[in-house]
């Protein structure tokens, strides 16, 4: 179906073996299947503990000669993965909307999400700008520098499975690291994908291969990497459960961690609010990715002035929903990930439904033949009611629960009131309104935007958030700091040894 899949056939060592069998570590074997039509993409084997061991020891090693390489020409290597990712964009993006199930529009948003980071990782390999300070002492010059940590570890989900990795690698390579990553067992071949075309830039400049390792596995493999001091950073993306045992697994050998875990954004819907700018955002935010972004929009308050046109806006927008195969550039929406995902959809909305929370819209599964495999959804409108529980959770599904107030003040109040804390919105055209939420008594997120959905950020800013999403930033602006280690050192230049602080220590 896609010719990244041939071409990973006959990169992998063991193709001949099994036509099905794409690629073979020495762990146990796992079939793929699009969520798409239920189709068998191809067989993969797990790494096992010595594929591990060699993948890192080749990191260790290629971490040697790539931090003496100057960081303008590993911003060049990112300068030339980034064209190769232009020149394989479309290919790339369907192979994630068909592993993975979003929009083919989204996919290739997710490719261009990796050029862009590409390009201002080549930018920034210029700019690791440290600092010059005044010394107390004569003679005396004090710098701050900085340099790689060494091996970086990321560790990415299913919902982006390319873009995440390459806000991490190419951040990290630039500044001077070897990256290992593990990718989400759920999609494992446009991991697969992405190593291909990495490593061909990466051969055509005669560099090491252990630059950028990949590693195939499930969550023993993570828990590996997290516990391994010989991983300076380990950078993780998912749930909020994954993140805790990292952060305790990192934080028991004293390294460090890059936490970008769960958000339960909404958006605020003020009585000032221009709706035919409010409605397309809600919409994207809510049933983009089928609802399966950290920064997707699961909950609306709405200013009950304008509470019911909203909703009848909202139920004729939600009517108009094409739900299909995500690479039907006509349908919007395509398939959740796997039935577990489908079963959460369900439960989380039976129980919305214990709680108070009326249905408005959804709570269907899609079948026939323009929905194969059972896992297309309605994405779903819930009345609810502010102090409902269900409220307070991440399902990674598209639902989305409508929530009146009165108070500007009552709708900050509800929107702080959940554990995660990564994106937030208003829609509103009056300053007192945004500024309020711009304030420091207002939104508590890593995200907070003026008339701008909670999803869909660029790679220019730092992408993470607060609370249970962890405090992670990665992507853009100085997030790079976290890629390196800080040194700060004081020169003399005289012939005398004064003391700072002005001590006498005279023999
Ligand atoms: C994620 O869901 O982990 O802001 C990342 C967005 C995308 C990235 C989402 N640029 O929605």
């Amino acid at each position: 179906m896609n010719d990244f899949i041939n071409r990973i056939k006959n990169n992998s060592n063991n193709a001949e073996n099994n036509n099905s069998t794409i690629f073979k570590g020495n762990g146990v074997e796992k079939g793929i299947f699009s969520p798409v039509n239920g189709q068998l993409i191809g067989r993969i084997n797990f790494a096992d503990n010595k594929d591990y061991e060699n993948i890192l020891l080749t990191a260790r090693s290629a971490f040697l000669v790539w931090r003496k390489i100057p960081a303008p020409k590993r911003g060049e290597i990112m300068r030339q993965f980034g064209e190769k990712l232009r020149f394989n964009k479309q290919e790339l993006g369907n192979l994630v909307s068909y592993e993975m199930g979003k929009s083919v529009q989204e996919g290739l948003g997710e490719v261009q999400e990796m050029i862009d980071i590409c390009e201002f990782a080549t930018g920034l390999s210029r700019q690791l700008y440290g600092l010059q300070m005044h010394s107390e002492r004569p003679n005396h010059r004090m710098i701050e520098q900085w340099h790689p940590l060494g091996v970086v570890g990321i560790i990415s989900a299913f919902n982006f499975p390319v873009a995440v990795w390459a806000w991490n690698l190419s951040i990290a390579l630039i500044c001077g690291n070897v990256c290992i990553w593990k990718p989400s067992e759920k999609t494992p071949f446009t991991a697969l994908a992405c190593q291909l075309l990495l490593s061909e830039i990466i051969q055509a400049n005669k560099l090491p291969e252990g630059i950028s390792g990949l590693i195939l596995g499930d969550q023993l493999i993570g828990e590996i990497m997290s516990k391994d001091s010989r991983i300076d950073l380990i950078s993780a993306t998912g749930s909020v459960n994954m993140g805790k045992k990292v952060a305790v697994n990192v934080a028991s050998r004293l390294g460090k961690s890059l936490l970008e875990l769960g958000g339960n954004n909404a958006i605020i819907i003020t009585e000032n609010a221009t709706l035919n700018q409010a409605v397309p955002a809600i919409l994207f935010g809510a049933v983009g990715t089928c609802g399966q972004r950290c920064t997707s929009t699961r909950r609306l308050i709405v200013q009950e002035k304008i509470y019911e046109t909203l909703k009848i806006r909202l139920l004729k927008a939600y009517k108009q929903l094409r739900i299909g195969n995500p690479l039907n550039e006509k349908n919007h929406v395509g398939p959740l990930i796997d039935k577990e995902a489908v079963n959460a959809y369900l439960l989380a909305i039976r129980e919305a439904e214990n709680q108070g929370g009326k249905v408005i819209f959804g709570n269907e599964i899609l079948d026939g033949p323009d929905h194969p495999g059972g896992l297309y959804v309605i994405p779903t409108l819930i009345e609810a009611k502010k102090d409902m529980e269900i409220l307070k959770q991440e399902t990674f599904a598209p639902i989305l629960y409508l929530i009146k107030y009165v108070q500007i003040s009552e709708a900050i109040e509800i929107q702080n009131a959940v554990p995660q804390g990564l994106s937030s919105a208003i829609f509103t055209n009056r300053l007192m309104e945004s500024e309020f939420f711009l304030s420091t008594e207002g939104s508590d997120c890593g995200i907070a935007n003026v008339n701008v959905g909670t999803s869909g950020a660029e790679i220019g800013g730092a992408f993470g958030g607060e609370k249970e999403t962890g405090g992670g930033r990665e992507s853009g602006s100085d997030s790079w700091k976290s890629y390196m280690r800080r040194q700060t050192c004081t020169i003399n230049f005289g012939n005398d040894l004064p003391l700072a602080q002005g001590i006498k220590f005279d023999i």
